[in-house]
């Protein structure tokens, strides 16, 4: 545990784990951020296979959520509405990432570390964003012997309110950004994906990805994706339901393969392309198309307006949890 930077005032702090393979993972409290994850290659040679920054300033300046924490909701809310509620509009008239002020960029409190876990919490207050209801938000982040992490975020609220949370991970496998995720192979056990706008917002229609190009069923590059999707993925899939992994990343190259399994219904990937940005990258390199794949375990974009896209509500009392774990393993 060791200072990383201040935010207004405020001490963030860092947080490494280590695990009897060699799995090492660091996390701090500015937005309960996954700051890097180093994973052995097929050599056993270990290397970080997230994108992040090397300090905290880029964080609360550039960060496209680099393993940010996603509350009170991830994705897109259309107007920002819920039935009268307004909820702050932080994307056009959409609701992002839970709006403007979200937990992303806030600095959570560390309530406990472990040898294998450590345990960060926020209270949001009633009307923080135009929620309603007190909502308490933990996340654990835990590492298993077998080269597993697992994260679990639970929420509780005092009144009726919405939660849907993620991790907002971007995963490059090459290691230390030898190369982009183009060639990265991705499996997403999927029959259905979200239909979305030019707002990128769901528009309400699941459709089959059987004979289209988002078929993932059977795994694809992001090369062969884009060669008839130019824009790339920044798309919901709906899981197969206890899809015992719900998407499946490989890389040649390292060797090493990584595997989603979740409890959440769904998965966002956005695949970064065309993000060519001024900003450096873990102090490696220029952030550029395809550097990252997003994976994101949520409910789908959106739900809240659509009957059959999964139930976000959480009653008054009630605490929901979720949980994705995270294996790695080479070929
Ligand atoms: C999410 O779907 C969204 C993207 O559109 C956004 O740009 C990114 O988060 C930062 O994946």
């Amino acid at each position: 545990r060791s200072a990383f930077g201040t935010v207004a005032g405020e001490l963030v702090e860092k947080v490494e784990l280590t695990n009897a393979q060699g799995l090492r993972l660091a996390v701090m409290n500015y937005g309960a951020t996954l700051l890097a994850l180093d994973v052995p290659d097929r050599h056993g040679v270990l290397e970080n296979v997230v994108l992040g920054f090397g300090d905290l300033a880029s964080y609360v300046n550039d960060s496209p959520y680099f393993g940010a924490t996603i509350g009170r909701v991830a994705g897109r809310i259309r107007d920002g509405r819920w039935d009268t509620i307004q909820l702050s509009q932080n994307e056009g008239n959409q609701h992002i990432h839970g709006g403007i002020n979200n937990v992303s960029h806030r600095v959570w409190v560390i309530e406990s570390v472990t040898d294998s876990a450590v345990t960060m919490c926020i209270v949001l207050p009633a009307g923080d964003q135009g929620y309603p209801g007190t909502l308490t938000m933990r996340v654990t982040y835990e590492l298993q012997a077998d080269n597993r992490m697992t994260i679990t975020t639970t929420g509780h609220s005092d009144t009726r309110t919405l939660f849907n949370p993620t991790n907002h991970s971007y995963f490059n496998l090459s290691g230390g950004l030898k190369a982009t995720v183009s060639e990265h192979q991705v499996k997403v056990a999927a029959d259905k994906m979200a239909e979305v706008d030019e707002t990128k917002c769901p528009t309400g229609r699941l459709l089959p990805v059987a004979g289209t190009a988002f078929d993932f069923r059977s795994g694809q590059t992001i090369t062969q994706f884009c060669q008839a999707e130019a824009a790339g993925l920044d798309t919901p899939f709906l899981l197969q339901p206890q899809a015992p992994s719900a998407v499946t990343v490989t890389d040649d190259s390292s060797g090493r393969r990584l595997q989603i399994a979740t409890t959440a219904a769904a998965v966002v990937l956005f695949s970064t392309t065309g993000m060519n940005e001024a900003y450096v990258v873990n102090d490696t390199r220029p952030m550029c198309s395809q550097l990252g794949l997003a994976i994101e375990p949520q409910m789908l974009p959106d739900a809240i307006h659509h009957p059959d896209f999964g139930n976000i509500v959480i009653e008054a009392g009630e605490t929901k949890q979720y949980q994705s774990v995270y294996t790695f393993d080479t070929i």
